[in-house]
């Protein structure tokens, strides 16, 4: 297996983000409540629908803007495209023009990506990694999988999907330069207006304070929550 230009390859999948997402958890982690909605004519439900679209499993690498890659997964749910054609368009109905994508999730996260680059075949919403449940750490319940893109578009613990007729009004997670609109690891789209090469340099710094952050983060929420009564 071959690294994309400017990543290493980490070993594992570590629960990762950006630092203000650290201590935020999803309330809901075991069923998956999606819901449709932006510039369609009817607003939709899935979580039950979602059990009638047919099972995929996919094995593929997972590439952190941060330069840490995780090779190798399997993921496991159904392909976004399938969503998409059974579901978003026959029953939310959006306006033809409503091409872009944005993705809300329960702490508070939220990503977005054009269409056109959504209905590739490797887009999947994922429940299930390597066989397990998805845990909290990695996206519980359900979160999307863009493996050509950097990780910060496989947003988890996934809510609401909005098809918008434009990005008017849509704000980043982060700061505006951290989120390419189509953030291509082939093509190093790491941000917008600072080259993939150099954002290396700064980003790589970042991955063992986050990392430890976001863990230490999780370890605290696990204990807490089994303490409650
Ligand atoms: N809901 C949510 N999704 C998110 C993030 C987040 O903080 N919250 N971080 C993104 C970033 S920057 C990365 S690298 C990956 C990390 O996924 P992991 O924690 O499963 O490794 O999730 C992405 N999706
Ligand atoms: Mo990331």
């Amino acid at each position: 297996m071959t690294l994309p230009a400017g990543q290493y390859d980490i070993g594992e999948l570590p629960r990762f983000g950006l630092p203000r997402f650290a201590d935020r958890f999803p309330d809901n982690v075991t069923k998956i409540h999606l819901d449709i909605g932006g510039d369609v004519e009817q607003q939709v439900e899935v979580a039950d629908k979602l059990l009638t679209l047919p099972r995929v499993k996919q094995i593929s690498d997972f590439h952190c803007v941060t330069t840490w890659s995780c090779l190798g997964l399997e993921w496991e749910g159904i392909s976004f495209k399938d969503l998409y054609t059974n579901i978003v368009l026959p029953l939310a109905r959006p306006r033809p023009e409503a091409s872009f994508v944005v993705f809300r999730c329960q702490d508070g996260y939220r990503s977005s990506l054009p269409l056109n680059d959504l209905l590739a075949d490797d887009i999947i919403l994922a429940d299930r990694l390597n066989g397990e449940a998805l845990s909290i750490g990695n996206g519980a319940p359900l979160r999307l999988i863009a493996p050509a893109h950097y990780a910060y578009k496989s947003p988890k613990h996934l809510k609401r999907i909005d098809f918008m007729l434009s990005d008017n009004g849509y704000r980043p997670a982060g700061l505006r330069f951290m989120e390419h609109p189509r953030a291509r690891v082939d093509k190093e789209e790491r941000g917008i207006g600072i080259p993939g090469w150099l954002l290396r340099f700064v980003y790589r710094r970042s991955v063992a304070p986050n990392r430890k952050l976001f863990k230490q983060a999780l370890e605290r929420h696990l204990t807490q929550s089994s303490e409650k009564p």
